[in-house]
Order: C-alpha cells, then sequence, then structure tokens
C-alpha cells in the first residue's frame, strides 16, 4: 500500500504539475529484471581471490601445481566477512575456482582441490565455511568459477563442459542462496591439461554454449544475477581499473558482445538504443593483483584512491566489486583493512546529512513549490516526470549551503532515458554553471569545488522520450575546503 501511495505520488503529482497525462509506466524501453533492481542496489560488494596462487606468488596458475601447496595457516572466514561487513559492503564473490582448476571446496568430480590440501587434513570446505560466515555478518555470497580450467584434461572438449556444468550445480546447491555468478572472459591457450602441457585454443562464441549454463542458474538460483563481460544480467565495464565510463547505458544491443571478444572496449560505454538492460559492474582489486603478493604489501590503494573509484563506478551508474586478495595466513591483510575502513568512514562521513532535504523544490514551468521530499525520501518508486527539454529542477534553499556533491538518480524501473544534463548552482545570487554530464542511470556523483550554494539548478538537455528523477542530493566532503 505504502509503494502504491508513492507511485501515484511520483506519477500523477509531477504529470499534474506539467500538464501532462503520460504514464510513465507504459514504455517500450528496455527495463531491468527486479533480480537486477536487487542486485543494482547492493551498490558496493566484495570480490575474494584466494587460492593457490596465493602461495605460489603467481596471478594465474599453469594447473600443474600440487594441492599440498594449499596451506593456510590462520583461515578465517569469519574474519573476512567481518572485515567486509565492517567496510559497508552487501556481499562477497568468491574464486572457487580459477584458472589453475584448484577447487576451494571438496568437489566430488576432480582431486584437484581442497580435499588433497594440507589445510584441515583435506577435510576442508572453504565454501561452506564462508557461507557460514555471511549467513553470521548478514553478507551475500556469490560464486567465480573460472570456464577456462589449465588443469583438467578435457578442457576442450564437450566432457569438460559436463565437469564444469556439474561443478556449478555443486555450487548452487551445497551453499544456500548465491546472489551472482560469475563468469571470466579470459579463456583458453597454454596449459597443464592432465599433464598435455600444451596450448588450447577454443572459439569464445561458440565453445561453452552459455545459454545452457545459464539455464543451470535459473533453475538452482533465479534470483541470482549472471555476470560475464556480455551478460546475460550484468556485463563488465571494460577495465579493471576501478573506473566506469562517463557515458554509462545500461543497454546493450546483447548479441554485439560475447565473453573475451577482442576489442571489447568499444562497447563498453553501452549502446544507448540497446535492446536489453544489462548494467555494468566495475571489477578492480585494492592492491594491484588480484591474488596476494607478499611485494605488494605497502601498495594497498590509499582511501582517496579508492573513493575516487567510487565516485567513477557507483557514481557513473556501475556497481563496484573491489576485491580483497586474501593472503597467506587465509585472512585480509591489515594494510587492506586500513583503506577499507578508511573508505567506510569516508563515505558515512560525505553522505550523512543530504542538504536537499532542507530544500524547496520548484519547477519552471509553475509557480508552486514544494517540499524536496520526492527527491530525498531513498525511494525509487516516487520520482518526478518531466517531458520537456530544457526543463529545469530548481532547489532553493533558505540558507546558503557549504557544499561540493550532488547525486541524481534516475527511476530505473522504467528505463535508462536520460542523455544529457547540466548542473548550475545559486552562489551570491549568480547562477554559475558548474558540470555537464550525459548518463544518469542508477546514480550519478556529482563532485565540484567547495560553495556556499543558494540553490542548485538541474537542467535536462536531451532525454529520450521522458526524464524519471527519482533522487537528488547534496552533500558537503569536509576533506576539501
Ligand atoms: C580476469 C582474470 O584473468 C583475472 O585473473 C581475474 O580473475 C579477473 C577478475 O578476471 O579475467
Amino acid at each position: 500500500m505504502k509503494n502504491y501511495l508513492k507511485i501515484v505520488v511520483g506519477v500523477i503529482l509531477p504529470a499534474l504539475l506539467f500538464g501532462c497525462n503520460s504514464q510513465a509506466n507504459k514504455n517500450t524501453l528496455p527495463v531491468p529484471s527486479p533480480r537486477q533492481l536487487n542486485w543494482q542496489d547492493l551498490e558496493y560488494y566484495a570480490f575474494i581471490h584466494f587460492s593457490i596462487n596465493s602461495f605460489t606468488d603467481k596471478e594465474w596458475g599453469y594447473g600443474d601445481e600440487s594441492p599440498k601447496l594449499f596451506n593456510p595457516s590462520e583461515l578465517d572466514t569469519d574474519q573476512w566477512a567481518r572485515t567486509i561487513s565492517e567496510a559497508g559492503m552487501k556481499g562477497v564473490v568468491i574464486t572457487a575456482k580459477h584458472h589453475d582448476g584448484f577447487c576451494l571446496w571438496p568437489s566430488k568430480y576432480t582431486e584437484h582441490s581442497v580435499k588433497n590440501s594440507p589445510w584441515k587434513n583435506g577435510e576442508g570446505d572453504l565454501l561452506k565455511e564462508l557461507s557460514e560466515s555471511c549467513k553470521k555478518y548478514g553478507l551475500k555470497m556469490g560464486v567465480y568459477l573460472s570456464p577456462w580450467d589449465r588443469n583438467h584434461p578435457d578442457y576442450g572438449t564437450e566432457a569438460y563442459l559436463s565437469y564444469y556444468r556439474n561443478q556449478l550445480r555443486e555450487l548452487l546447491t551445497q551453499y544456500g542462496p548465491i546472489f551472482e555468478v560469475w563468469f571470466d572472459g579470459a579463456n583458453g591457450g597454454d596449459g597443464y591439461y592432465g599433464g598435455a602441457n600444451e596450448t588450447r585454443k577454443i572459439d569464445n562464441k561458440i565453445y561453452y554454449d552459455w545459454p545452457k549454463t545459464h539455464q543451470i542458474v535459473r533453475e538452482l538460483q533465479p534470483d541470482a544475477v549472471m555476470f560475464s563481460d556480455a551478460g546475460p544480467d550484468i556485463r563488465w565495464v571494460g577495465n579493471e581499473k576501478g573506473y566506469a565510463n562517463q557515458t554509462t547505458w545500461s543497454t546493450i544491443y546483447k548479441d554485439s558482445i560475447y565473453p573475451g571478444m577482442p576489442d571489447f572496449n568499444r562497447f563498453s560505454s553501452g549502446q544507448e538504443n540497446g535492446t536489453h538492460f544489462i548494467p555494468t559492474e566495475t571489477d578492480v582489486s585494492i592492491r594491484s593483483g588480484w591474488f596476494y603478493h607478499p611485494s605488494e604489501d605497502d601498495e594497498v590503494k590509499s582511501v582517496e584512491h579508492l573513493w575516487d573509484i567510487y565516485c567513477n563506478s557507483v557514481g557513473l551508474n556501475s556497481n563496484l566489486l573491489l576485491n580483497l586478495p586474501v593472503d597467506r595466513r587465509g585472512l585480509v591483510h591489515e594494510n587492506d583493512i586500513m583503506s577499507l575502513q578508511g573508505l567506510k568512514s569516508k563515505i558515512d562521513r560525505v553522505f550523512e546529512t543530504n542538504l536537499a532535504i532542507m530544500a524547496q523544490l520548484k519547477m519552471e514551468s509553475t509557480p508552486n513549490t514544494m517540499d524536496s521530499s520526492i527527491l530525498t525520501d531513498g525511494q525509487r518508486e516516487s520520482y518526478i516526470e518531466l517531458t520537456d527539454k530544457n526543463s529545469k529542477v530548481v532547489l532553493e534553499f533558505e540558507t546558503a549551503k557549504k557544499s561540493n556533491l550532488i547525486v541524481v538518480q534516475e527511476a530505473i524501473q522504467e528505463g535508462q532515458r536520460i542523455r544529457s544534463f547540466e548542473i548550475e548552482v545559486l552562489i551570491d545570487s549568480s547562477w554559475q554553471p558548474i558540470y555537464k554530464g550525459t548518463t544518469i542511470g542508477n546514480k550519478r556523483i556529482v563532485r565540484f569545488p567547495t560553495s556556499d550554494i543558494q540553490a542548485i539548478a538541474f537542467k535536462l538537455k536531451d532525454f529520450n522520450d521522458k526524464a524519471l528523477i527519482s533522487e537528488m542530493g547534496l552533500y558537503f566532503d569536509s576533506d576539501i575546503n
């Protein structure tokens, strides 16, 4: 009932204000599925790369490593989950199997796993431990299962696909709810392959027969989103640096991209008129490597760097998947924890007070002023609808507000529509342009030099059919004077 009221406010009231009677629900744009919307709400969650590579100082194991090398001395998944939850992240995706083929759970389909390692005398199951820790700390769990397997003798044949799918079934049935399944795009090349020691090339487009594998995920974990370079639910942002494109459409022509395609970057901005809603996920490691290397202990990304990444991923219509390379003890390293905590307190500090709550909302084509709650209630379902190009949404303050950051969100449940916008602010009674942007989507974070502002004017320049703005926020990052 509450939601119903909000939808009425969101659609009808602005329609009255602007004298239009269009219905936002009637559109033909691709829109997110409920599972994609739930995923988009998570915004920030962890990746963990931990496996045999953590002990061999490598990024890509060849596949011939002895399981005996996997021997963490103090492995504690509660420490991971506590760290992740205290960092304000909502979940964790774990490398259940990386390219070297070593499995962190005792898969019944291979000997190349924890069951032949000294860890817990071969009795351990890391996925089980992590799923229990996630439950304890209220985190969602996701799994990365590398399609490329440099250990398996059958890699490159049909038999391997059955093996891969059997493993996927194990992961999706033994460890409770899974929120995300991560299908890596790195595929094929040289490897051990059961002793063949050769190069195996596969055709990325056809070998994996992905629709069949996707079906297993839909059947066993219908709420899970699937990541790959090309979706089907979420897609790669196109780089591993942590920065989404300034223009980021969540829409794409699904068949224009495929996992592992060579010139993928051409499409990393998405395609405005794309036929499918497949938003981006930004994956980046807190260190340069994905796996732990002692030499990188003093090269953990700083809080400032992570904040910049956050603003350029979550703040550019993407979600942030931040990798933590668990160390040889089996713990998230102290230096990584310091940066994570620093980022958490920065995010808390900046977003503690939405100054826009104190504003009066004005639209150009009407003399009416209303309070700003429709834009500051944190509800995607309540939004204002604008149908005229060059419409303005103005937030006015009684007294000037010291600020330097604006957040704008579209009602993406109705599709992504805004192509370009500008922001002006009123300083000492004079309007000054501070920003020109393109897409918004789920969230756009705009940073600008600290100013005492009396009003903000959000000016729509261009959009598809109509613009639906669900949230606006004004904040002050006190680290910048
Ligand atoms: C890449 C892999 O090759 C890297 O090792 C890492 O797992 C990264 C997240 O994805 O494609």
